[in-house]
């Protein structure tokens, strides 16, 4: 079923809570987009307004130019959408070198205190699969998923049809 990879049935997280998922996610792993831009380091952190709209920033580590290394500032602004995990994530950089754009924002899975599992397809192949996308996988820890989350995230891996395009992030201190 989902192993058809068509990205309008790719399983999201149902009664998505976006207040308790707010606070500090640590990127443990990525799969990247074409034209890849946050490399490592990667923290990224979710607040509701007031007004019940969701923000987020985000920072990493990215190569300018082929060779200038920074630490990226990245903001975000989340718009809803008819379902409550799947958002339209329109974003810049505090430097105008950085990336902005408008991208697929959708939670797959979280339990909210350990693990988070991000999806974004940038493009749809004809046959409705994707073409090019990108996936983050967030822990609340820095030092890492736990061992009984790891079970859960293959499995969505799975479902997104991104199992074995994953790279470890690794967090040096650099941002
Ligand atoms: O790194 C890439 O190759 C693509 C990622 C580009 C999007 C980065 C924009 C972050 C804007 C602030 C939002 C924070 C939310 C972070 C969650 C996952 C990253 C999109």
């Amino acid at each position: 079923w989902a192993q058809e990879c068509v990205v309008d049935q790719i399983p999201v997280k149902e009664g998505f809570d976006k207040y308790r998922f707010q606070g500090t996610w640590y990127a443990v792993a990525k799969k990247d987009p074409v034209g890849l831009f946050l490399l490592d380091n990667v923290v990224a952190s979710y607040k509701v307004e007031d007004d019940g709209k969701m923000t987020a920033t985000a920072v990493g580590r990215v190569i300018i130019l082929n060779n200038w290394e920074t630490c990226a500032n990245m903001f975000g602004s989340l718009e809803d959408t008819s379902d409550p995990a799947k958002f339209k994530l329109r974003y810049w950089g505090a430097a105008a070198y950085l990336q902005s754009g408008y991208d697929d924002h959708w939670i797959i899975d979280t339990d909210y205190d350990n693990y988070a599992i991000h999806y974004s397809c940038r493009a749809l192949d004809a046959d409705g699969t994707c073409l090019d996308g990108y996936s983050f996988i967030f822990s609340r820890h820095p030092t890492g998923l736990r061992p009984e989350d790891q079970k859960i995230v293959t499995q969505k891996k799975q479902e997104m049809c991104f199992l074995g395009k994953y790279r470890r992030v690794a967090h040096n201190g650099f941002c």
